[in-house]
């Protein structure tokens, strides 16, 4: 069997691109995501396209009892995972601390947090046994510094750069490899999402200035885990020419 990827939130974005990236190079791939609609269809376009298989897993990465069960009651072919792409995250809201919203507050840290260890800790115990694998954790700039009223996304992401590191070192003994990709802006649904379907208020977050794709950082991920068996990229911080830091952009 050829190669298999695992990505989880791959029905938009950062996710899509790299099932169709990972689909080109001849991976065959488990896709993870709620929206089955975008899912299937998804599916159906890179079995036709690329000719390799798809494994549909529609389920939310916070419900640790399914996520369990749908990993673990895959056949057992399916669990040779070679890469795992932790993708799936989200921002909510944008407030000082004082006017955050709590339910907005359980839904990243449920997410970006506790979804990725869920998932890990299955994906992982597999490469474990088999001696073999690359874990991709898609973080963030807002991993790497804070920015006004970016409180509780930014601990998520600081949380995934802990997380990063403390992967390479345990699973280190197994020969596992563990890269963090940290990017800046990218045009995706996470603005959308961010200011729950404001789509005008999303589209200002790009004025003036050009934005990353989800295929820069796809082609990013490619390049990590193409890289020769002896080489691994810890960490990655990709931003948008246009942008310096977090908060300090070029817009015309
Ligand atoms: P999108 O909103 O386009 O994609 C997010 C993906 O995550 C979707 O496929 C969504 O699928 C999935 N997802 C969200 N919540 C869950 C859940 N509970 N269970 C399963 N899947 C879930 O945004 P991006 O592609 O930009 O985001 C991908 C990652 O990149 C995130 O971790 C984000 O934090 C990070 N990132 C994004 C940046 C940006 O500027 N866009 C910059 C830096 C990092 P569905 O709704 O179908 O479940
Ligand atoms: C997403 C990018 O702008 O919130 O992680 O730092 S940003």
């Amino acid at each position: 069997m050829a190669k298999i990827a695992l990505i989880t939130g791959a029905t938009s974005g950062i996710g899509a691109a790299c099932a169709n990236t990972f689909a080109v190079q001849g991976y065959h791939l488990i896709l993870i995501g709620r929206r089955e609609t975008l899912l299937a269809q998804q599916a159906l376009h890179i079995e036709e396209q690329y000719g390799v298989k798809v494994r549909k897993i529609q389920a939310d990465v916070r419900d640790k009892e399914n996520i369990n069960y749908v990993l673990e009651t895959l056949p057992l072919e399916w669990k040779n995972v070679d890469v795992l792409v932790n993708n799936a995250g989200l921002s909510q809201g944008l407030d000082p601390i004082d006017k955050g919203n709590v339910e907005d507050w359980d839904t990243m840290i449920d997410t970006n947090v506790k979804g990725l260890l869920y998932v890990t800790k299955v994906v992982s115990s597999w490469m474990v046994s088999r001696k073999s694998g690359h874990i991709i954790n898609i973080g963030s700039i807002a991993g790497k510094e804070v920015y006004p009223n970016g409180n509780v996304y930014c601990a998520t992401k600081h949380a995934v750069d802990a997380l990063n590191k403390g992967m390479r070192i345990d699973l280190l003994p197994h020969g596992i490899k563990v890269t963090a990709i940290n990017p800046g802006m990218v045009e995706t649904e996470f603005s959308i999402v961010r200011f729950k379907g404001d789509e005008g208020r999303a589209k200002k977050v790009y004025d003036g200035l050009e934005p990353l794709i989800a295929q820069d950082i796809a082609d990013a991920i490619w390049y990590v885990v193409s890289r020769p068996a002896h080489v691994n990229i810890n960490d990655m911080l990709i931003m948008p020419t246009a942008q310096a830091t977090a908060t300090i952009i070029k817009r015309d």
